[in-house]
């Protein structure tokens, strides 16, 4: 009944009958074709997709919204490959402009966050020689040594394929030798665009798409769950993206072993590609929402709060994403050098929980693999005792 209703809603006025049979699909838990993707990227409205995106989005989760406490750690942004997208990585030939860091200095850094109460760190940056399998086995050891509860979140398919063929290893032993020596789960990142029609231009040299594919595979038979991203707006067209999808769908389907899915806006500044214009925030949200209706085997959708902006992150949250990345008090480079939203994202807790809850969403951290941390469900802040005023919430109970 409750179903019916809605699906009249979207049907109602002008909703075609390309769209109906969409709506039926989503309404009815069944899953959605390529080419139902590529009609709702060429004709669906806003309020069509948002409607579709947000009735899938409360299924799984209500008003459920989740984040994340954790640090970034970069050890170098001088790269030996030269994506025409990255505004972050600096050249061999220029590497006094970057920086390269030891195995101590990182301790450092994980040090300095001692007393924190972050439940990860994310570790991912530039391919270099001497970042090998020797280095990052040391590096995951030596944090594990010093804060065993830490979750390590490293690396993608690009520095894992550079590091294994260096080291004469298949991705089965290489993979094998970074859960010994304590990597906890991978990012999603380095996916790009997997068709290499694009590929090819933007990020020629590293890995492909089958490769990032297959060393996401071997790690979700080894038992560890990763993230997958998808770069967009660039130089792609919908036909690319729909392909991108249907790859880590099929994927998913083998292995159930990715945990979220990141649509990552591409901008413009400092890098290669800076001709190309930006994409608008309704197409930031209808991208949202039709990853969210096309990828049914994904329980998460994230944003990455820092590079959209705190308005359209709280927009996304009724286009589909439940997830919202941007640690609290951020630390990684590669958006702000990119012309990110945010050039200094740093946000308290309180107010990532405010944030969420001005658009009558329920915020909890959860840890990597989402089990909660902390419901704020019933948590007043001090801020919120008393009348906040114009387009504020009203007080909370207390
Ligand atoms: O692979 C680089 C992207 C990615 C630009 O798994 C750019 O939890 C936009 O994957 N404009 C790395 N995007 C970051 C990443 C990530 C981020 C947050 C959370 C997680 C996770 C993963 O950043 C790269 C590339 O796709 N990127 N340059 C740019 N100019
Ligand atoms: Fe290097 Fe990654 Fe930048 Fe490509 S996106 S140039 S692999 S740091």
């Amino acid at each position: 009944m409750a179903n019916s209703n809605k699906i009249e809603q979207i049907i109602a006025g002008k909703g075609s009958a390309e769209l109906q049979a969409i709506a039926e699909k989503v309404f009815s838990e069944k899953r959605i074709t390529d080419e139902d993707a590529m009609y709702l990227y060429e004709n669906a409205s806003l309020a069509e997709l948002g409607i579709l995106a947000n009735y899938i989005r409360e299924s799984k989760h209500g008003d459920n919204t989740y984040f994340n406490r954790n640090f970034h750690m970069e050890p170098t942004n001088v790269c030996l490959y030269t994506c025409t997208f990255c505004s972050y990585s600096r050249l061999i030939k220029k590497r006094e402009e970057g920086w390269e860091y030891s195995i101590e200095d990182m301790m450092e850094i994980v040090k300095g966050y001692d007393n924190q109460p972050v439940t990860e760190v994310h570790i991912v940056g530039g391919v270099l020689p001497q970042y090998d399998v020797p280095f990052y086995a040391e590096l995951f050891q030596s944090i594990k040594k010093h804060r065993p509860e830490l979750h390590i979140k490293a690396l993608t398919p690009v520095e894992y394929h550079y590091i294994f063929k260096k080291a004469k290893m298949s991705y089965q032993e290489g993979m094998k030798a970074m859960k010994e020596a304590g990597l906890d789960s991978m990012p999603g990142g380095g996916a790009e665009i997997f068709h290499p029609e694009v590929r090819d231009q933007i990020a020629g040299g590293k890995c492909s798409g089958d490769q990032w594919l297959e060393i996401h595979r071997i790690w979700h038979k080894l038992g560890g769950r990763s993230n997958a991203t998808m770069l967009y707006g660039h130089i792609e067209n919908y036909t690319h993206r729909v392909d991108h999808m249907r790859q880590l769908r099929e994927l998913q389907d083998e292995t159930g072993g990715f945990q979220t899915f990141i649509p990552l806006k591409f901008r413009n500044k400092g890098n290669q590609l800076s001709h190309l214009p930006e994409t608008v925030i309704v197409e930031d949200l209808k991208n949202y929402a039709i990853a969210r209706i096309y990828l049914d085997n994904f329980k998460h959708i994230k944003a990455y709060w820092p590079m959209i902006g705190r308005e359209t992150a709280q927009l996304s949250l009724s286009f589909g994403v439940d997830d919202l990345d941007g640690t609290i008090d951020d630390t990684t480079k590669i958006y702000t050098m990119a012309g990110s939203e945010e050039q200094n994202p740093a946000l308290s807790t309180e107010q990532l929980v405010q944030m969420i809850r001005r658009v009558n969403r329920h915020a909890i951290e959860r840890d990597t693999l989402y089990n909660v941390v902390t419901d704020f469900k019933d948590v007043v802040f001090e801020s919120e005792k008393e009348f906040r005023g114009y387009l504020q919430l009203p007080v909370i109970n207390n």
